[in-house]
């Protein structure tokens, strides 16, 4: 019998350096250019998506300073119409789609697995594809502002206003093919996180263990999976009646206008809580660590997560208030959206409880969340106020609902974010963030951000409508606009601030060590950063804070393979072992499908044929990704046959 190409080579608690060495080796992305393209580690797809989101953030911020300035006289006249339409369209667009969601899933991307006591995601190679396809079409969208051919019919592209009648030329195509594009990416990570969530936690981690920054992107991920077709579905729609002449939403021809509001609303409300949701959890890590004891009512909080995602789809409808849709219909929407602040004041409530008890740690992540709750609340209760028939009608796309809006999503996900990265940027770098300049930072974005958009209340209510480029001087609407965008200039100065804070501290800041903050979870248990490998050994879990807790026994599972990609699969209740498959190597090829897939899309754009041959490209590159890799076989047959 022929020996074995692959030496047994294994894990294990009292593993010597040379294993720890291949571990690391075997789980590392390869060197140089090549090896860019062909990373597929997941905390290094995670750094760059979550960069990628960032600069998205900053390119939307900046067009909304550029929309301030313009709005800060009454009759200026530093854009033309057009452009400040293609500019709101484009800040409603980017931070959507190309920041807020995003976003959540590139930090869950690098922090699930370390969470869950896992070597990498599942589908590996997927989450790059997945990251190349989002990139590439957030360049192709703002390729088109560049040009100036971007969209102008709002970040909701109404039709007819966005049929082919009234937007003439490519800046909806553009615009809807990029929404196909960034939620096909949307949906391979939402199967990517489920999965690693379900199937690769460490054992003993059963369901009603999980940290509830795991639970939050569990339940967000289900809901992206529900919510974003209906949007893809009605942007295919748009551009085939746009470039082939269907006529799904042209009354005249047997359509119907309101299939693209229903549509686009059944996707848009639950978007705004599956960006909310996620900082749900992040909040749920930061409060216990800061508060240093356990959370007060994890069941309660689990439960309240649930139901604001059951909730959060059955509310689209107060979006379409101002149409024509049955009286009754709006009574049940109405009643179905002043239910969601049940679930919401329960969450408040078991965190207000945690803090009250703890002996609170006063830093940057702690003063963020505080923020968040007097954001978020203000944010709710205009909320409820335009759950309500009667009053939505009368502030029905005025400045009161841009108010609202920020408020919810800035409070509801903005601060919690900041809060998020002063809070796990010691695991993602090693290093601390400086506390000074994070104080300068929160406070600066919170009196900022209160006086950009409180006046926005006002101003809606004196009845300044919104999407407008500019007033006329006697409107009485002066002070409070120039007022705004002072505000706005506040609060680009405090992300001004983060910045420079996170570019010193990447070098020079203090050093992190293992758990600089004396938190509960898994994560904080490896080097800062994390080795490629994540854990020498796989970890076993006894209850829900593994790190306070005495540990119990047995303590690791050793024995998987130190120079094979070999990970734990484990049941998806109570996380019993299952399996211990071999995961397939870094490859370029996620990366050249990604841009046969952008060609296809960006070519149909001009002509239908590109679906056709925009395939074949794609197929191959495919095959060849999906193509058994010789080495990779040869050592799962080995593992699998080893006694
Ligand atoms: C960084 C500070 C921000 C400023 C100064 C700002 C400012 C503005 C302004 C001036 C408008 C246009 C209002 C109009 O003309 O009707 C707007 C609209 C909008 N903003 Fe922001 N914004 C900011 C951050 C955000 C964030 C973080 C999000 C989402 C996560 C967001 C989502 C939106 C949306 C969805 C619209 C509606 C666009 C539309 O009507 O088509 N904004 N914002
Ligand atoms: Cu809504």
């Amino acid at each position: 019998m022929k020996a074995s190409p692959i030496p047994s080579m294994q894990d294990g608690p009292n593993a010597p350096a040379a294993v720890r060495r291949s571990l690391a080796d075997t789980w590392d992305d390869p060197p140089g250019i090549r090896g860019f393209f062909a990373a597929i580690n997941h905390k290094t797809i995670a750094r760059r998506f979550m960069l990628a989101t960032f600069v998205f953030f900053v390119l939307g911020g900046l067009i909304a300073l550029a929309m301030r300035i313009q709005l800060a006289k009454p009759d200026l006249r530093l854009v033309d119409p057009d452009l400040y339409n293609q500019m709101f369209t484009l800040h409603g667009t980017t931070m959507m789609f190309l920041f807020a969601v995003p976003v959540m899933q590139a930090i869950a991307t690098y922090l699930v697995p370390l969470m869950i006591g896992a070597r990498s995601v599942a589908f590996s190679r997927m989450n790059a594809y997945a990251f190349w396809v989002f990139v590439l079409g957030g360049a192709f969208l703002y390729g088109s502002f560049l040009l100036g051919s971007a969209s102008s019919a709002g970040w909701f592209s109404y039709v007819p206003l966005a049929g082919p009648d009234y937007s003439p030329g490519k800046g909806v195509d553009i615009w809807a093919q990029m929404i196909t594009f960034t939620e096909t990416a949307a949906l391979l990570e939402a199967i990517v996180l489920i999965t690693t969530i379900f199937k690769m936690r460490a054992p003993g981690m059963s369901l009603n263990r999980m940290p509830l920054f795991v639970w939050a992107t569990l339940i967000t991920q289900f809901m992206v999976l529900f919510a974003m077709p209906a949007v893809m579905l009605g942007s295919t729609s748009l551009i085939l009646d746009r470039l082939v002449g269907t006529q799904f939403f042209n009354p005249a021809r047997g359509g119907d206008a309101l299939l693209w509001q229903h549509l686009f609303w059944f996707f848009g409300h639950p978007e705004v809580y599956l960006i909310f949701i996620p900082p749900l959890g992040m909040i749920s890590a930061i409060i216990p660590t800061f508060a240093r004891r356990t959370l007060f009512g994890y069941p309660a909080m689990v439960l309240a997560l649930f139901a604001t995602a059951f909730l959060a789809f059955g509310l689209w409808v107060h979006h379409m208030y101002a149409t024509d849709i049955p009286q009754l219909g709006k009574s049940f929407f109405t009643a179905a959206s002043l239910m969601i602040a049940v679930p919401s004041g329960i969450q408040i409530f078991c965190w207000l409880a945690t803090l009250a008890t703890g002996r609170l740690n006063f830093k940057t992540p702690l003063w963020f969340v505080l923020a968040f709750f007097v954001i978020l609340v203000m944010g709710g209760m205009t909320g409820v106020m335009l759950g309500s028939v009667s009053l939505d009608l009368q502030v029905h796309d005025t400045y009161f609902v841009v108010a609202h809006l920020h408020y919810v999503l800035l409070g509801g996900a903005v601060f919690p974010l900041f809060g998020a990265f002063y809070y796990w940027f010691p695991k993602f770098t090693g290093r601390m963030l400086n506390e000074t300049l994070g104080r300068w930072n929160f406070w600066l974005m919170f009196v900022g951000f209160n006086v950009a958009f409180f006046p926005m209340h006002l101003l809606g209510l004196q009845g300044m409508p919104r999407r407008i480029w500019t007033y006329a001087p006697d409107m009485g609407w002066e002070g409070m606009n120039l007022l705004a965008t002072a505000g706005a200039w506040t609060l680009a100065a405090g992300i001004l601030v983060f910045i420079v804070n996170v570019l010193r501290s990447r070098r020079h800041g203090a050093l992190a060590g293992d758990n600089p903050w004396g938190a509960a979870t898994l994560e904080w248990s490896m080097p800062s950063p994390p080795p490629p490998h994540n854990f020498d050994v796989m970890p076993v879990v006894h209850g829900r804070n593994p790190l306070w807790e005495p540990a119990g026994s047995p303590r690791w599972v050793a024995g998987l393979a130190a120079n094979a990609r070999q990970v734990l699969v484990t049941s998806v209740i109570d996380a019993r072992p299952d399996s211990c498959p071999v995961f397939p190597s870094p490859s370029i090829w996620p990366f050249v499908s990604a841009l046969a897939t952008t060609a296809l899309f960006i070519g149909s754009v001009y002509t239908p044929w590109a679906v056709v041959w925009g395939t074949i490209p794609t197929a191959i590159a495919m095959t060849i990704w999906f193509w058994p890799n010789r080495l990779n076989t040869q050592r799962a047959v080995f593992l699998e046959r080893k006694p």
